[in-house]
């Protein structure tokens, strides 16, 4: 039995050591990323089952993503493609405290994932089965393996959790972008978004009433994520949460959305009631933004334990 399963693109990440032009700055550490294999790690972080399902090139960043995804005791289920390399993304900083991410993914790999490399079996034993609208922006072939991926989790009853995960660098058009969300959103269970990516989602501006339009689409369970302002949680039974950001030392953001969520399902699947899902969604975005990487810094229970206890220094 796995708590979740997530279907999508994971792939190199070439990060620059030190801030600078890229030009002078040639010194790189090569590690990985992807905003579904960030959940995974972050359930399996956490104490949860977690399985990736997904297609990487038949080459050594394939092997490394690979590797580094069942050493975070996260099952694998990955298609080798012959044929494509393993996508990559370069993150440069131009200067310190800032970021700019560089794609090396059309057509590679993960854009090749049809729904044929969607285990029904493996998708059938997870309780959640989580996809983001990143699949969606890479092509036809990962939205199809999507939806092939709602389709099995709900003949086998499991719940369907969906991140918008805007990228609009994978659009050229925005409102294309929103009406494949809003066709994965009404699919289901849950629905996080940012909320830049939740106006979008439904055209309302207001965090409150943003997490009611996504409850209309048909979701159970709206989060809306406001970054450092918190976040909000509204289910289709009434409740209507919301909480504060916890106050950490920030040194790289990317990531935190996916710990959130990892926080946030983890919860789900092992019955936490809704203040305890919350307030762990909320404690692993934090933590997630105390080190380099995007997905490094996703905490275990005990770091969670030593945040809330007040410790200086919960990561270490
Ligand atoms: O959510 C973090 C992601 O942005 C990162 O790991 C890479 O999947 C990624 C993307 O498409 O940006």
């Amino acid at each position: 039995r796995l708590d979740v399963v997530v279907v999508g693109e994971s792939l190199g990440l070439v990060t620059a050591t030190r801030p600078g032009l890229l030009s002078h700055v040639r010194d790189m550490r090569l590690g990985f990323g992807g905003a579904e294999s960030n959940v995974a790690i972050g359930v399996a972080r956490l104490g949860g089952a977690s399985g990736w399902i997904g297609r990487v090139g038949a080459d050594a960043v394939g092997d490394l993503i690979l590797r580094e995804l069942r050493a975070e005791s996260v099952e694998v289920h990955a298609a080798r493609d012959e044929g494509a390399a393993t996508a990559l993304m370069l993150k440069e900083r131009p200067q310190p405290g800032t970021s700019r991410i560089s794609y090396y993914r059309r057509d590679q790999a993960g854009s090749r994932l049809t729904p044929d490399d969607v285990s029904a079996e493996v998708v059938a034993r997870a309780r959640v089965l989580h996809v983001t609208g990143i699949s969606a922006g890479l092509g036809g072939g990962p939205l199809a393996a999507v939806h092939a991926a709602i389709d099995h989790a709900s003949a086998a009853g499991a719940l369907v959790s969906f991140d918008v995960n805007h990228r609009s660098r994978l659009w050229d058009d925005a409102a294309a972008a929103a009406d494949a969300y809003r066709g994965l959103a009404r699919r289901a269970d849950i629905v996080f978004a940012g909320d830049d990516e939740a106006e979008l989602l439904t055209g309302a501006t207001e965090p409150e009433a943003q997490a009611e339009a996504i409850l209309a689409l048909g979701a159970s369970h709206a989060v809306v994520k406001l970054g450092h302002r918190g976040a909000l949680a509204a289910s289709a039974d009434g409740l209507r949460l919301r909480r504060d950001a916890l106050r950490v030392p920030v040194v790289d953001t990317v990531g935190a959305g996916d710990a959130f969520v990892a926080g946030w399902l983890t919860e789900l699947a092992r019955g936490a009631t809704a203040e305890q899902r919350l307030d762990t969604a909320i404690a692993c975005g934090a933590l997630a933004c105390t080190a380099e990487g995007d997905w490094e810094a996703a905490p275990t229970r005990a770091a969670i334990g030593r945040l809330r206890a007040g410790d200086a220094d919960p990561v270490s």
